[in-house]
């Protein structure tokens, strides 16, 4: 009797520590699917050397269970990679990132890197991601060329040699990835079995429990306040996503207010209410 009560004692902590997953219907869990085989298909210029063929990356770089697609015409020097990122149902697309081809990843800042070297001459740029879409972080450039002028700036400002190659140095000891080329344009196999861990986010639930209420609306706030100030909200992609709630790429307090009247109408009895219905 003793063992059989071990046994449920055991069997009902595994249910609780079983993580909830939101079941969304198959359709809308996989549109991420169907759009990203159409734009690889449609970007796909059937070159055939290695050098000039169509290739594409998959990676959840922004963490929140849907992959970002990044497509690439070429490995040339001189070839952009496009990269989008799936947001509230739609594939967005975030901009042409340079670099043979590929895109420069870093995994230690979460940012995307758009360089071009080019006869000693070198540009890069750096963006993080705010609500599916992209804000530049950072800028470095320098000529190191034969022919002067010789200068070295960091978001546009002049600083010297020496202080140039330190934050370099610096940005050199961070991990990196290049994304752009891994699979054929005819290859749909990686799209079609890509393993999503964390389907969705769901709208306005931004702390992730199991309503959506004034606690979110707080969260969105504070996150808004924390990006007027550091440029970061302090929220997970993810919770950006759900954060968002109009759908404007911004989280303000046009998103608190949106989840505000919905909670009060909840709170009122209104059984039916959705939360799509309150946004204006
Ligand atoms: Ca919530
Ligand atoms: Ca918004």
């Amino acid at each position: 009797m003793k063992r059989i009560h071990k046994l449920i004692a055991a069997a009902l902590a595994l249910t609780m520590l079983t993580p909830m997953t939101a079941a969304l219907p198959a359709s809308a869990a996989d549109a991420w699917r169907t759009e990203y085989q159409r734009l690889v298909k449609s970007k796909d210029t059937g070159g055939k050397t290695d050098y000039e063929s169509t290739k594409y990356s998959l990676a959840d770089i922004v963490g929140d269970g849907i992959p970002e697609l990044m497509i690439s015409p070429s490995e040339l020097h001189i070839a952009d990679v496009e990269v989008y990122t799936w947001y509230q149902g739609k594939a967005v697309f975030l901009g042409q990132m340079q670099q043979s081809g590929e895109m420069l990843f870093d995994a230690t800042t979460g940012e995307l890197i758009s360089s071009c070297t080019s006869q000693g001459y070198t540009e890069s740029q750096h963006y993080a991601f705010y609500c599916g879409a992209l804000v530049q972080t950072l800028s470095l450039s320098d000529n190191n060329a034969a022919n002067p002028p010789h200068y070295y700036k960091i978001n546009g400002v002049d600083v010297s040699e020496s202080e140039y190659d330190k934050y370099n140095s610096m940005l050199n000891s961070h991990k990196y990835v290049r994304y752009g080329r891994d699979y054929a344009a005819s290859n749909m196999t990686p799209i079609q079995s890509f393993k999503v861990t964390n389907p969705v986010a769901e709208l306005g639930n931004v702390n992730q429990d199991k309503a959506v209420n004034a606690s979110d609306a707080a969260r969105i706030l504070i996150g808004a306040a924390s990006y007027g100030a550091t440029s970061r909200t302090g929220l997970s992609q993810a919770q950006e996503t759900a954060g968002d709630v109009n759908g404007d790429h911004r989280i303000n307090a046009s998103d608190a207010a949106i989840v505000l009247i919905y909670a009060a109408a909840v709170g009122s009895g209104k059984t039916g209410a959705r939360l799509q219905d309150y946004i204006r």
